[in-house]
């Protein structure tokens, strides 16, 4: 009997990225906990990572690559996948150029360290600026605030060292994904915080795991966050509170932006998001006069109505309170791997990036950060011109699932000329594909922790060696790239693997791979060790990870030349405040709101199949505060028809006492919209959402959390 061999790597289902050792028996894996010896992660790991062992180990893994005949798929060798792939990308180029050609990623490349830098490769080797992104419908009005106001180039605080911590939509305890704190372990700096002094003030309609930790927890009404974050700026105002030397020193437009939320009183602020006027006036004062705090957001606010509005007002109210860390402060990140910290005060600014081209070809709309708007992707490919999107390659993504509103999206996949999805698993999105292009999991292949170093709150390295055979019938993400781009005819030229840097900002030198050479995960991954502060060899021999604790940095003064500011209120955010509603909140037709949540044991729509999840799980609940349940005769497990005015879906509620009475939760990606309805499954919240008509500007995000709603329970005796 072989000895069971014990492995450190790293986990790659969320951002968190937590060192963990994995035990393999007769080629099979059977324990996985967190890695005590880990520096930067301590032994943290949670039920979501250690579903990967199990697919690893077969579960929901698709382990070769699939061809579309008639309605069936049918096994094809990868490489004949491959020429076959480049042939029809070949002729949709000679006829209609490279810019009918497009890329779709979701999140699966931001834990795959060469899928991101492969994709941008290509796409500047093929000659098209399309690379569409999941993050296109997460969190982009921070992009375009960062874009339309600037960005204090020094960050912010967080549990690490901040007095007070404001988070408004986000729940880090599940979703590990949030810059208020180190994301492996959120609570636990969280509650180490609290010893020291620190306040949370946690503003969401759930009594989420991190709403639980707060000093202070606000339960807002869904989708009226810019009405709340108006009148904090306005009581901050006008008591005096804001930070003087920063303004004066760091932003424009003060006085617009006063002007701007001067009739967002106590009163009107109580009428549309329920906070009275003591707690709003004690939240203030909270968060204005401490000496370091931060406001920090998340998903449930930029999924919300007038995203980019309450976007800015939340990074308004930051910026007069100067949340950032400042001169004496100490930067904790500088960047390892990369080497990408900025330790002085400045402001970079603001870049209107989608006014200039390339424009999309059916919408007079640029890139945010090198990516286009997703939820545009339907229009790109069905409008009627000329120029339009007629190839689609899906990688580390379900398009069918990110991008709700099944009935405009699967009639526009349909009308493609070529569909081709890159995953482990199969997926909405894979079943609509002409192929599925089997992909390499984590413990098969080489990886290091590059692409989120960003979000980390020390300067750390970590290497991730394969420890499990790749089936022969998987690539990976960039060998896909690659080996068409070999057929083709192109060179690519990969840059490092950075996250909202387009291919054309990414710093430093290229590793040029012409067709017929040969290249590996390691040349490339030795290439982009060897711009930053390790020896690639260094971590090679620390499978831990290294963490470099003494590039700690004291932030200097800004430069007496740099006169850069922070735009507090252009003419479009001024318009849009203006337009946002003062009267009180009223119900209407749809008098519930439905919000969006994350689950623990699930990733957007990756495993939902997994029988960790389906366990705790059976079918996606629909969460339901008691009295509303009782109000509607609804008991736990009973089955409801949830209406919007676009769409309806079926789910089983679950109460859930913490919640806002009014609210619905529940979480996105679950079901298979791409099947008949009676073999839909899950509750799929996608169904609710338009994405043509209740969309924002700019980023064309759709509305995805705060969705009105109305339920009607399905009696079992009901029809
Ligand atoms: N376990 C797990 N972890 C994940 C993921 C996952 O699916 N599962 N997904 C990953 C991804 S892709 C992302 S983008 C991050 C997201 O990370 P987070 O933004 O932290 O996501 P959630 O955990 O859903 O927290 C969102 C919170 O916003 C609240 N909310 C919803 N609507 C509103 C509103 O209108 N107003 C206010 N004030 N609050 C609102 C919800 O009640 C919820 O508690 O998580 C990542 N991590
Ligand atoms: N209604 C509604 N819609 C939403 C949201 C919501 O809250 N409500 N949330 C939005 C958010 S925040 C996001 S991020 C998107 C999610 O958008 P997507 O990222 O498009 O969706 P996921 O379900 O996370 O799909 C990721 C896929 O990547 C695969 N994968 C993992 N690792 C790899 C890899 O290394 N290579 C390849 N090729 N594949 C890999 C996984 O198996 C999985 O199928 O959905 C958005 N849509
Ligand atoms: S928080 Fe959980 S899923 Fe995320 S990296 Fe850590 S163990 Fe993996
Ligand atoms: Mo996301």
């Amino acid at each position: 009997m072989p000895a069971a061999e014990r492995h450190i790597s790293y986990c790659r289902n969320c951002c968190a990225q937590c060192g963990i050792e994995v035990v393999k028996e007769n080629g099979v894996l059977t324990s996985m906990k967190g890695d005590k010896n880990n520096p930067f992660s301590r032994g943290y790991f949670c039920v979501k990572g250690l579903s990967s062992i199990d697919m690893h180990n077969g579960e929901d893994r698709q382990d070769q690559c699939l061809k579309k005949i008639g309605n069936d798929f049918a096994a094809i060798d990868k490489n004949v996948a491959l020429d076959e792939i480049a042939g029809k990308l070949g002729a949709i180029i000679n006829a209609h150029g490279p810019e009918a050609v497009a890329v779709y990623t979701g999140t699966g490349v931001n834990s795959n360290s060469l899928s991101n830098s492969a994709v941008k490769a290509w796409l500047e080797a093929i000659g098209t600026p399309y690379l569409y992104t999941s993050m296109t419908l997460d969190q982009p009005a921070k992009w375009v605030t960062a874009c339309r106001m600037g960005v204090f180039a020094t960050g912010k605080y967080s549990t690490l060292d901040a007095d007070v911590i404001l988070l408004t939509g986000g729940n880090p305890a599940v979703s590990h994904a949030s810059m208020s704190g180190p994301m492996c372990n959120p609570m636990y700096w969280a509650k180490q915080a609290h010893k020291r002094g620190m306040k949370l003030i946690v503003v969401d309609p759930a009594a989420t795991q991190s709403a639980r930790q707060a000093d202070i927890h606000i339960k807002i009404t869904p989708g009226e966050v810019a009405a709340f974050f108006a009148g904090l700026i306005k009581i901050v105002i006008d008591e005096g509170w804001y930070d003087d030397a920063f303004c004066d020193r760091f932003v424009d437009g003060f006085d617009r932006l006063k002007e701007a939320v001067s009739d967002f009183t106590p009163s009107v602020v109580e009428g549309r998001c329920g906070v009275s006027a003591d707690t709003l006036h004690e939240v203030a004062r909270i968060f204005a006069t401490a000496r370091r705090k931060s406001a920090h957001t998340g998903t449930g606010l930029n999924m919300g109505p007038d995203s980019n509005t309450s976007e800015h007002l939340s990074e308004a109210l930051n910026a007069i309170c100067g949340g950032y860390r400042k001169r004496g402060d100490m930067m904790r990140n500088m960047g390892a791997l990369f080497d990408s910290g900025l330790a002085q005060e400045m402001v970079l600014p603001p870049n209107r990036s989608w006014t200039r081209g390339p424009k999309c070809h059916a919408t007079d709309i640029g890139p945010i950060f090198g990516e286009y708007p997703t939820a545009l992707l339907p229009k790109e490919i069905k409008h009627g011109g000329e120029k339009r999107i007629r190839a689609l390659i899906v990688v580390g993504g379900n398009l069918v699932t990110a991008l709700s509103d099944p009935t405009t999206v699967l009639p526009a996949l349909s009308h493609l000329d070529l569909l081709v999805t890159l995953d482990q698993r199969e997926t909405a999105t894979g079943a609509l594909s002409d192929y599925q292009i089997g992909i390499s999991l984590p413990y098969e292949r080489l990886d290091f922790n590059a692409i989120l170093e960003y979000t980390r709150y020390m300067s750390f390295g970590q290497i991730a060696k394969p420890f499990m055979p790749r089936p022969d019938g998987v690539m990976e993400d960039w060998e896909f790239f690659t080996g068409l781009a070999g057929r083709m005819g192109y060179t690519m030229k990969f840059k490092r693997t950075l996250f909202s840097v387009s291919q054309a900002e990414t710093p430093g030198p290229t590793y040029d791979v012409g067709p017929g050479e040969a290249v590996s995960a390691e040349d490339l991954i030795r290439f982009m060790v060897a711009q930053g502060r390790f020896a690639y060899d260094d971590l090679l021999a620390n499978p831990h990870g290294i963490a470099l604790p003494d590039v700690e940095t004291e932030i200097a003064p800004a430069a007496l030349d740099a006169t850069a500011r922070l735009e507090l209120c252009p003419d479009d955010v001024l318009a849009e405040i203006k337009a946002l509603p003062r009267g009180a909140y009223e119900a209407g037709p749809y008098p519930y709101r439905l919000v969006s949540r994350r689950l623990l044991e699930t990733v957007n729509s990756a495993y939902t199949q997994s029988s960790k999840a389906r366990r705790r799980y059976p079918e996606n609940p629909v969460f339901m505060n008691p009295d509303d349940m009782e109000a509607l005769g609804l008991n736990a497990k009973d089955k409801v028809l949830i209406e919007s005015a676009h769409g309806r879906s079926r789910g089983t509620v679950k109460p859930e006492k913490g919640l806002k009475p009014g609210v619905l939760a529940a979480s996105h990606g679950w079901g298979r919209p791409d099947k008949p309805e009676a073999e839909q499954g899950d509750l799929f919240t996608g169904r609710l959402v338009s994405i043509t008509e209740d969309i924002t500007t700019i980023n064309y995000m759709p509305r995805q959390s705060a969705i009105p709603v109305r339920v009607k329970p399905l009696f079992a005796d009901a029809s």
